[in-house]
């Protein structure tokens, strides 16, 4: 076969891929597998292979994104790969002064507060984030018949961070800048959406055959704080990229009084934490919707037989929903979570599952 016949053959392979078939609602040999936070955390070759190297470099070295990016699927044998980033590299690859610091996480040093603030929004450029795109060229090479998932922050998550300048527990300036000043609120999640929307365009047309928007701090909101100050933005970015086909995954944690206008929002999966079983999710979330999770990610610490009766609940809550059903955890791995734990659970999974 030629290259490019190659190429065209593992992009149908992916296509009829558990993951990608799953999204789709469709029927599944067994139920796909993967792991928000499978990359990076856990384990100990991905710890060796970032020494000595912060993490917003490591995001911008397309040979690093790929190895640790395939690390978890050669270990686990997960149905999918998540792209290596961080949701803070599209701000930082506009001018954006911030940094992730280890053991706290994303700090920006001019927080957003006032409309100069809003200056340091500019529209990302696909130029921006070349390296992005060289490593999605590099990994979906590798990758065969494994489906590439891209990624973005949702404009609420985004803006906590900007908003309160780090990671916060009750996001106090943030709220206080949407209730207060609801122009300048929407000015700041319009620009945040088309820089997210930017970002998930350049990952889908270097090769990511679905994207998932994180919008991890969103179950913080009230429904009707939800809808009209933060869906718009989010439905924006979910409908600039509509046109490529992926499946858009949209995940909160928390967010069990939102799922039906997450779903809303414009998801084609929406991601479940572990505190609403899945066949009550498929209830709150909107017809023909496929949905991802949802075992809490502490049960792994528990031992074996304990995580199989919870994966066990977990496929017979999704079979109960009449949902196409991608099993994740409820929210991304601990780091301190023993790699083993996890690939045994793959298997598990995809033996108790096999159709
Ligand atoms: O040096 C390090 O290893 C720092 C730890 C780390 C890692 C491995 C951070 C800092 N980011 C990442 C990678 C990362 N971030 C991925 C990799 C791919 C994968 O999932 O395997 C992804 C998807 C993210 C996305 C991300 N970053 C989210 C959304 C997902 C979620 O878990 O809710 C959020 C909220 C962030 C911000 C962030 N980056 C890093 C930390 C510690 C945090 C959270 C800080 C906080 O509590 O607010």
């Amino acid at each position: 076969m030629s290259e490019s016949n190659a190429l065209q053959g593992s992009r149908a392979a992916v296509q009829d891929s558990a993951f990608l078939r799953a999204c789709r609602g469709e029927a599944v040999p067994h139920t796909p597998v993967w792991f928000m936070r499978q990359a990076g955390r856990s384990l100990p070759e991905y710890l060796k292979i970032r020494e000595g190297i912060p993490m917003l470099d490591s995001c911008m070295m397309p040979e690093l994104v790929k190895e640790i990016t395939l690390q978890p699927v050669r270990r686990h044998n997960v149905d999918a790969a998540i792209y290596f980033s961080d949701i803070m590299v599209p701000l930082k690859a506009i001018g954006v002064d911030l940094d992730i610091k280890p053991g706290i996480g994303p700090v920006v040093a001019n927080p957003i507060r006032d409309r100069a603030g809003l200056e340091q929004l500019r529209p990302l450029e696909p130029g921006d984030v070349s390296y992005v795109t060289e490593a999605i060229g590099l990994l979906v090479a590798e990758l065969g018949a494994t489906p590439l998932i891209g990624f973005a922050g949702a404009p609420y998550t985004l803006a906590s961070y900007l908003v309160e300048g780090g990671p916060s527990k009750n996001h106090e300036h943030t709220k206080a800048l949407m209730y207060g000043d609801p122009e300048l609120w929407q000015e700041l999640l319009d620009r945040l959406a088309d820089i997210t929307a930017g970002f998930l365009k350049v990952q889908i047309e270097a090769g990511a055959s679905a994207v998932q928007l994180f919008d991890s701090w969103v179950g913080a909101l009230a429904p009707n704080d939800y809808r009209r100050s933060v869906m718009p933005a989010s439905a924006k970015v979910f409908d600039e990229v509509a046109g490529y086909g992926v499946p858009r995954i949209h995940f909160g944690v928390g967010t069990g009084e939102l799922l039906g206008l997450m779903g809303e929002a414009g998801a084609d999966v929406v991601g479940v934490d572990w505190r609403v079983p899945l066949d009550e999710a498929a209830r709150r979330v909107g017809p023909g919707k496929a949905l991802q999770g949802n075992i809490d990610p502490t049960v792994l610490f528990a031992p074996e037989a304990a995580v199989r009766a919870k994966a066990d609940e977990v496929l017979d809550a999704a079979a109960a929903s009449g949902r196409g059903h991608v099993f994740n955890l409820g929210h991304g791995v601990l780091p301190s979570t023993d790699p083993d734990a996890l690939t045994r659970l793959v298997s598990y999974v995809h033996e108790r599952s096999a159709r």
